[in-house]
């Protein structure tokens, strides 16, 4: 505290802080600060009363719970007060919560461990997300009410009716006749990110953080918005009830679940709290692989008895804590934006901080991903940033305080030319073609157009092809590429195959051995499989599955190499964006040139084969008039067309009296069936794709052939998660045999999703989209049932 300052100045200016603080977290929903920083500012509070009782005032933050309710819900009274729970940071706070429960219940300090003694704790996970109370008469909800002060709530009613896992009426029996349930409504990690992505996409703003979102959709007065967000409920305890109860708490959560209530599935009993301390350092472990956010763990005294006896402090229980862990959001100053360039170019802001200390680890640089991130975040340099690192991500920036803005901020411009080899830097274009046209519009990144004439895409580049799941090529670590490079002894991968042992000898930190074992590990890597090949390539969004894709279905790098786009959207996974861009990688001369090299200097493909069966299986002839894209023209339209005619050279010869005459093909589609094919250039273009198709061995009539007769024929599965009696590729395996497509990704067109342990965003999108799911039980008896 500045000397200049009175106690009663700094308990003045701490509460209209918090004050403000909370109205943006709790009534607006836009937190200002993270939860760490607005910790500190209520200790600091609290501190301070503690030492100046006669400063407390009725209307200080520490005196009440929460924000206050919006004027336009309905109120509820809390007939039992909501309360909100104590935090313990540290360990010893937690010892000395299990002291004062000791003390309080007249049991004897002894040892930690000690038998007899020691108190029976119910252990959960704190839930992020919105405290609520759900009031069941006769086993009926009849209302739903935020916690508001504690006393006096939001009656959200309509809006948690339509929360999918809050029943509307109690399942079982015994329950009490009027009885009022206490939870947490939270959004999972995968729900989050979903909504997330709606958002962006409808032009919207993005929800800082999962409790910011289930808060957000909450607290709609509409309760059609609230239906369509993904929100949960996990029940942790009773406030209201007029009938039995078991004794413990434990015994309670277990009976809502009996009655149809959603509770914590890390649920735990600690006999003392030695074994509570355990939990915390499990969960701790677990936090990253958790489909949802927590931010510390809840111990309660489990018997009911005991924590009558010792109850209330304040507006807190004294029978139970919460555990936080370590913030992992902190605010500090964005000194500056440096681009990096990468492997293909793209030119990354990457944010310089004032050194902050997040979660334990130093944090001096954060990922800004690109100029649209840096725009919708509104970030300028000298801003104060709220940064978070969660597990092993990179640190990320989740906004700007922007009560703390400088006057002297300054914007971020991406500069015109790249910092490493000062080409020209260009805006990226997406093409999107709909309806026979190219629309063409800005994309988010930006790209230095110097390609391998860049030293730092030429160094990223071979980096990527050296790495172990590329070429595997043995030795050549970072270091000795940025030398190889620096000193101009390679220009392109193809020159790796190049090198002399006088230039590696010549190298800092080569002597004849080193010299040896390197030249002899890229002479190892020359007999590389045609998918480890693709993937060293380096081809923008060709990862190592979609490389191993191309190299399975086309089977040899000819064909993947003159693949039109269209062809290559026959692969599964493959849309027109990223076929495009392996169709423009292998066209570029200087691709071209480096391929050539390569294999003039001795690459060997193993395993080039024929076409894959199941790459021609896929093809049929309506899939190729609906890839073609010509307007009115959909899948079905297609079907009618393909069946009618049976050729695309027939397709094309049809007149539009031809045309009229396939059942329901509309007289706009028919006429934009004509202009298209009258197009020569279009024709053409529709001509050699089939004629490609074919090239490749695909039979548009037997095709269907092959995979049919199948108990999954025609279905695509997708799985996800962790499985346990089999590996994913077992599955696959398997599906594949009953003729099932399985993908990477769930859309619409999906037949079912499995789903073990660890599903996220895959999950959340298929009940998004009302998908079937099965977990791996489910899934072991459908096959069992399909003969599988
Ligand atoms: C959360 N947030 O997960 C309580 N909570 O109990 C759990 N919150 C609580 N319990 C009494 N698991 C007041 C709040």
């Amino acid at each position: 505290m500045p000397s200049a300052q009175t106690a009663a100045e700094r308990i003045a200016a701490l509460r209209s802080e918090i004050d403000a603080h909370n109205y943006r977290y709790y009534v607006l929903d836009e937190p200002s600060v993270p939860d760490a920083e607005y910790d500190r500012l209520f200790q600091e509070l609290r501190a301070l009363e503690a030492e100046h009782p006669e400063l407390v005032t009725p209307e200080s933050p520490t005196q009440r719970v929460g924000g206050e309710a919006l004027a336009a819900f309905g109120q509820v009274r809390h007939e039992v007060p909501m309360l909100s729970l104590g935090n313990a940071f540290e360990e010893q706070e937690l010892l000395d919560f299990d002291r004062r429960v000791r003390e309080g219940l007249d049991l004897p300090a002894g040892d930690l461990f000690a038998e007899g003694v020691s108190i029976e704790y119910s252990c959960e996970p704190k839930l992020d997300g919105l405290a609520v109370s759900l009031l069941y008469e006769n086993g009926h909800l009849v209302r739903g009410a935020t916690r508001g002060d504690g006393s006096v709530g939001e009656d959200i009613t309509a809006n948690v009716r339509t929360v999918r896992n809050i029943p509307l009426r109690l399942q079982g029996e015994g329950w009490p006749p009027v009885l009022e349930v206490r939870g947490e409504i939270y959004m999972t990690k995968a729900g989050f990110e979903a909504l997330n992505a709606r958002q962006l996409e409808a032009g919207g703003k993005p929800f800082a953080n999962p409790r910011n979102a289930a808060a957000g959709s909450l607290r709609q007065l509409d309760p059609r918005i609230t239906a369509s967000r993904p929100l949960e409920l996990c029940a942790y305890g009773v406030g209201r009830s007029d009938g039995g109860l078991p004794d413990t708490h434990i015994g309670i959560l277990n009976a809502l679940r009996g009655w149809g209530l959603p509770i914590s599935r890390e649920l735990r009993l600690a006999r003392g709290v030695g074994e509570c301390l355990d939990y915390y350092r499990a969960i701790g472990e677990k936090r990253d692989s958790l489909p949802y956010e927590i931010d510390g763990v809840v111990f309660k005294v489990n018997a009911t008895a005991q924590q009558r006896e010792l109850g209330f402090r304040a507006r807190e229980p004294r029978w139970a804590i919460a555990h936080k862990f370590p913030a992992r959001e902190e605010i500090t100053e964005l000194l500056g934006v440096e681009f990096q360039v990468g492997r293909t170019g793209a030119i990354t802001p990457v944010a310089r901080l004032r050194p902050v200390q997040v979660a334990g680890v130093t944090v001096s640089n954060a990922t800004l991903h690109n100029m649209d991130e840096v725009a919708r975040l509104g970030v300028m340099i000298g801003d104060t940033v709220i940064v978070r690192r969660a597990g092993d991500v990179i640190p990320q920036i989740l906004g700007v305080v922007a009560e703390r803005r400088p006057a002297d901020a300054r914007p971020v411009h991406v500069p015109e030319q790249c910092p490493v080899c000062g080409s020209d830097v260009e805006r990226t274009q997406l093409v999107k073609r709909g309806k026979g046209r190219e629309t063409i519009s800005e994309g988010s990144i930006y790209r230095c157009v110097g390609r391998l004439a860049c030293q730092a895409q030429l160094k990223q580049a071979i980096i990527h092809f050296v790495s172990r799941r590329a070429m595997d090529i043995d030795g050549l670590g970072d270091k000795i590429v940025e030398q190889l490079v620096d000193r101009g002894l390679v220009n392109s991968p193809a020159d790796l195959y190049a090198l002399t042992h006088e230039q590696v000898l010549g190298l800092e930190g080569f002597a004849e051995i080193s010299t040896r074992n390197l030249l002899g590990a890229i002479g190892a890597s020359k007999r590389p499989t045609l998918a480890r090949f693709i993937y060293a390539l380096g081809i923008p969004d060709v990862g190592e599955e979609t490389a191993k894709l191309l190299a399975r279905a086309l089977g040899a790098l000819a064909r993947i190499q003159e693949a039109l786009p269209e062809v290559l959207t026959y692969l599964p996974d493959v849309g027109l964006e990223v076929a495009h861009e392996i169709h423009s990688f292998f066209q570029d001369d200087h691709n071209r040139q480096v391929i050539r090299q390569l294999l003039e200097r001795g690459i060997e493909l193993q395993g080039e084969t024929e076409l894959h069966p199941e790459f021609a299986a896929t093809a049929t002839l309506a899939d190729l008039l609906a890839k073609l894209n010509i307007p009115f023209i959909a899948s079905t339209g297609a079907q009618r067309l393909a069946a009618r005619f049976g050729s695309l050279e027939a397709i094309i010869a049809a007149d539009w009296l031809d045309l009229r005459q396939v059942e329901r093909l509309n007289e706009k589609a028919a006429r934009a069936l004509r202009d298209y094919f009258d197009n020569p250039e279009q024709a053409a273009y529709a001509r050699a794709v089939e004629a490609q198709l074919r090239a490749f061995g695909m039979h548009w009539e037997s095709e269907r052939k092959v995979a049919a007769g199948l108990p999954l024929s025609g279905q695509t599965w997708v799985l996800t998660g962790t499985l346990e009696t089999m590996t994913r590729d077992e599955a696959k395996a398997r599906l594949e045999a009953l003729g099932a497509k399985v993908s990477g990704s769930v859309s619409a067109k999906t037949s079912c999703v499995v789903a073990g342990p660890g599903a996220g965003s895959k999950l959340a999108k298929a009940s998004e989209l009302g998908v079937r799911v099965m977990d791996e039980d489910a899934f072991l008896s459908a096959l069992q049932t399909f003969g599988g």
